[in-house]
């Protein structure tokens, strides 16, 4: 199965099924866990309630994103086997746009997928692609996620998680960095404890990252702590639940 499938740009769930079909794509390459399609699933639940749209107050959670990254002294982009199938071409671009490092990070961890993905990464132009030298633990996880690199996501200062399980979002989080969570669900345990919560799909949510940081790649780093300082968390949270609670689905 290629990367990309045949259908029309005018049907009504297109990018829905372009979405579908990349994640479908990425299990039969052996990238992403069968678990990752029940991932997919439930975020196409909330997506579907959102409106399969960037709702605004994400957009201001994705600005607060990109100043927090362009101020980061080491930030890392977490890549897991559903991130890596979705939007390999728009996590690299974030990377270069931001400076960050790419690691792979797996929930169902096998030496086997992590080069896999890190493969796939490359094809993509990826340069270097962490993820393989496990050299550190994130204290407080007892399952494969807490195995790191001591040069990455161990010592980094800003950490974007996208598409993650609460157990490690909370860790990272006691260990006092800055944690960027993109998940759909504004009720999961990730989503709750992260310091910036984009609710948004990660199709949309990269690439916005990407564009707003290439707008404020020119401020003062005192304009983009004000910008991070500002952003309310709760404001996000509850913005999205109501946009959730109250919307008429899309189609
Ligand atoms: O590749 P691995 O082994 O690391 O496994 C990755 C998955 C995603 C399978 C693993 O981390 C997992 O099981 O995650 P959960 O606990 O199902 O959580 C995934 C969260 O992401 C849920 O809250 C979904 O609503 C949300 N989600 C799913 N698809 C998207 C999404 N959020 C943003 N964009 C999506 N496309």
């Amino acid at each position: 199965m290629s990367d990309e499938v045949e259908i029309p740009e005018s049907h009504p769930r297109y990018h829905s099924l372009l979405t579908r079909h990349r994640i479908e794509a990425g299990v039969e390459k052996g990238i992403t866990s069968q678990q990752g399609l029940i991932a997919q699933g439930r975020g196409e639940a909330f997506d579907y309630l959102l409106g399969e749209e960037t709702i605004s107050s994400a957009d201001r959670a994705a600005r607060a994103a990109a100043a927090a990254l362009l101020r980061a002294d080491q930030p890392v982009l977490s890549v897991n086997g559903n991130v890596a199938a979705l939007v390999p071409d728009e996590t690299i671009a974030l990377a270069e746009a931001v400076d960050a490092d790419i690691e792979v990070n797996l929930f169902n961890r096998t030496e086997e997928r992590i080069e896999r993905i890190v493969n796939h990464l490359r094809a993509h132009g990826a340069g270097e692609v962490k993820g393989l030298t496990a050299d550190a633990r994130i204290p407080g996880i007892d399952h494969e996620r807490a195995k790191v690199d001591a040069d990455g996501i161990y010592s980094a200062d800003v950490v974007v998680v996208p598409l993650e399980d609460g157990d490690r979002a909370e860790a990272l989080g006691e260990m006092d960095k800055t944690e960027i969570v993109i998940d759909l669900n504004p009720l999961s345990r990730s989503s709750q404890v992260a310091s910036i919560p984009i609710i948004d799909n990660v199709v949309r949510a990269v690439p916005n990252i990407t564009a707003h940081a290439r707008e404020l790649s020119t401020d003062s780093r005192e304009e983009l702590e004000r910008i991070v300082d500002e952003f309310d968390v709760e404001e996000a949270l509850t913005a999205a639940e109501r946009v959730i609670r109250s919307s008429p689905p899309s189609e």
